[in-house]
């Protein structure tokens, strides 16, 4: 019995030699940056416990949007919009939003968005809602989303 068990620990620890130690250190990278542009958010109906805010962000190496906070809420949450059944679903985005590397991602009604979860107090037209918005690697970014009303094309007729 004695026997077996060293041999086993003899094995185990053969075993921890010889993987690799040679693992691929990350990019430390000290020039990962995000700009933030056209933050603004969506006048929550009243009562709504939560609202959507969008923003266009640039990533200067590949990142990840992964969440963030606010003071007018008690989390903000990276969603995504998806089908399922027909029907217009939103998850959170556990894993971040891709950054790709100079490229700007916009965040839009109908599509990926930041939702305020827990909202301190309505969102109302006309007011400024500091965000901070949280990366993989990049410092934290701070911006103040103005709350208004979408003005996509094709709004004035959907109010008919
Ligand atoms: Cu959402």
């Amino acid at each position: 019995m004695k026997t077996h068990l060293s041999l086993a620990v003899a094995a185990l620890a053969l075993t921890a030699c010889n993987s690799p130690a040679d693992k691929p250190a990350p990019a430390a990278d000290a020039t990962a940056a995000v700009t933030a542009a056209d933050a603004w958010c969506r006048p929550s109906p009243n009562g709504a416990k939560a609202g959507g805010c969008y923003v266009t962000l640039t990533a200067a190496t590949d990142d990840r949007l992964t969440g963030g906070s606010t003071p007018r809420a008690a989390e903000l949450q990276v969603h995504e919009m998806k089908t399922e059944n027909g029907m217009m679903k939103m998850a959170q985005l556990t894993e971040g939003l891709p950054l790709p590397a100079g490229q700007a991602v916009g965040l839009a009604p109908g599509g990926n968005h930041l939702m305020l979860i827990g909202l301190t107090a309505p969102l109302v037209a006309g007011e400024t809602v500091p965000l901070t918005l949280k990366f993989a690697s990049a410092p934290e970014v701070t911006v103040q989303a103005a709350v208004r009303q979408p003005t996509m094309a094709g709004m004035d007729h959907a109010a008919h």
